[in-house]
């Protein structure tokens, strides 16, 4: 599993921190157990960072997840957020409803597509009245994931 590494060659750099950061890094990595060590974590980091701005790119593929959390009280939100929905059905692979409570109702939707059209629907979706606790998240971009599309 996992994004496959680059074939470039690795570099060695040097990089200067202040000491305290360094130690609360090493004790993250110990902690979390993901990482081999200090030179893998720091690659995942970049890699995180180079998804998620690969990700704003218009034309780039990207997978991701968008949560929300909404009051389905708030007058016909659950049947517009329907409604937009309904016009990115290529973008949308599937979704999760999840009834939290008498008020709130949590939504998670799987999604898969351009990164034009899905900072669309994001925006749509997030900023309509009632959406609380918005996110989403760019787990991978066709570049990181070595796709073809
Ligand atoms: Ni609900």
């Amino acid at each position: 599993m996992g994004a496959p590494e680059s074939n470039g060659e690795l570099v060695r750099f040097s990089v200067a921190v202040p000491d305290d950061m360094l130690n609360d890094f090493d004790a993250l990595i110990t902690r979390r157990g993901e990482a081999r060590n200090r030179s893998e974590a720091i690659r995942d980091l970049m890699r995180a960072a180079l998804v998620r701005d690969r990700a704003r790119t218009p034309t780039a593929q990207v997978i991701g997840s968008l949560t929300m959390i909404y009051d389905h009280h708030v007058a016909d939100l659950a049947r517009r957020l329907g409604d937009i929905q309904h016009e990115y059905t290529d973008e949308i692979v599937s979704t999760m409803h999840v009834h939290l409570d008498h008020h709130n109702c949590l939504e998670i939707l799987a999604v898969k597509g351009t990164g034009a059209r899905v900072y669309e629907l994001a925006d749509k979706l997030l900023g309509m009245r009632g959406v609380h606790h918005g996110e989403l998240t760019c787990a991978a971009t066709d570049a990181s994931l070595d796709m073809h599309a």
